[in-house]
């Protein structure tokens, strides 16, 4: 995977600044009692989200989670849009109704954010029936955490896919952590992946935090569904870097294990940093130049999102029942 176009690894690297500036900012605005409603920041698995979504096409779905940003973003939602959904404006992507769990955006294959954890793994294998019944060269993504795994959703979703052979590409974000419950203290399992095996699927564990083991277990796993091999189950191990959500208080975890993940050689984009300047894809400088930019994107999109008008309380009652 090291011997990627200069333009590939540039688009990875600012789909990843882009999350994090992005994350970064909520966090704060959450923080400081701006933004209304939850959000569950994403800092810390931004090679997931890159790295998956940097395998796809348009055709391509993904479904996503209440920690959604990341997917979202690297899927090419627009960035103002969001910001404007978060802040409950008229011009978010729900018309300011949804806050930040409930993000779409059909025409790029983004089906939807969340809030029930486990509920995006039936509606995925939905969508990828559908794009198999219309006889589309195309998967969809299912993005969920450890904790969604004890779930009997879970458990439906990897049975269905692989008797019914689903193009369905089963993405799981362990983090170690459901809210603030250890993983091992809710499954009895070593590896999230093993539990492909009970459903005669493929199940790997690879390093959630570097983007290039993403990229490559993501095209094996389309390139052996799309082959008539089956379905995957990846296992991505990760850290999250903040709360389960900002407001959540953080005594569960252990500093020095936070500390250790938060470092250069761990966090993802530090990291990935390290690997294009050692192999000559880019200086420092243009490093720093893309970060920049992915600052003033995000503040611009914060801009347009605090500007933009409330919705009418008028149409309150809209989008409840369908027209006839
Ligand atoms: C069905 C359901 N149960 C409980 C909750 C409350 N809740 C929200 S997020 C969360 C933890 C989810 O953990 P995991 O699936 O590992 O995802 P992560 O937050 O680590 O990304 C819980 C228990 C919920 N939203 N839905």
């Amino acid at each position: 995977m090291r011997n990627l176009q200069k333009d590939d690894y540039l688009k990875i690297y600012e789909t990843m600044v882009r999350i994090r500036a992005f994350d970064e900012t909520a966090a704060e605005l959450a923080e400081s009692g701006e933004l209304p409603g939850f959000v569950h920041p994403y800092s810390g698995e931004e090679a997931i989200a890159a790295g998956v979504c940097s395998e796809l096409t348009d055709l391509d779905c993904i479904v996503s989670t209440h920690r959604g940003h990341g997917h979202i973003i690297a899927k090419g939602a627009d960035i103002r849009k969001m910001f404007a959904e978060l802040f409950g404006k008229a011009t978010g992507y729900s018309g300011g109704r949804s806050g930040s769990m409930h993000i779409a955006d059909f025409g790029r294959g983004i089906i939807g954010a969340n809030g029930i954890v486990g509920a995006g793994l039936p509606i995925a294998n939905g969508v990828a029936f559908a794009l198999d019944y219309m006889g589309k060269d195309a998967v969809c993504v299912c993005f969920f955490g450890d904790g969604a795994t004890n779930r009997g959703t879970f458990h439906e979703a990897l049975n269905l896919a692989s008797t019914w052979n689903l193009p369905t590409l089963f993405v799981n974000e362990n983090n170690g952590f459901a809210s603030t419950t250890p993983r091992l203290e809710a499954m009895n399992v070593a590896r999230v992946a093993q539990r492909a095996a009970a459903y005669g699927m493929t199940g790997v564990t690879i390093d959630g935090n570097d983007v290039l083991a993403v990229k490559q277990a993501t095209r094996e796993a389309i390139g052996r569904v799309k082959s008539g091999g089956g379905q995957t189950l990846i296992e991505c191990l990760t850290w999250r870097h903040h709360q389960h959500f900002i407001g959540d208080r953080t005594a569960y975890k252990d500093p020095a294990e936070q500390a250790r993940w938060l470092s250069a050689t761990m966090d993802p984009i530090p990291r990935f940093e390290a690997l294009m300047i050692a192999d000559g894809v880019c200086t420092a400088s243009e490093i720093a130049t893309l970060r920049d930019r992915a600052v003033s994107d995000i503040l611009e999109a914060v801009l347009y999102g605090k500007e933009s008008p409330d919705p009418d309380p008028s149409q309150i009652c809209g989008h409840v029942y369908k027209e006839v």
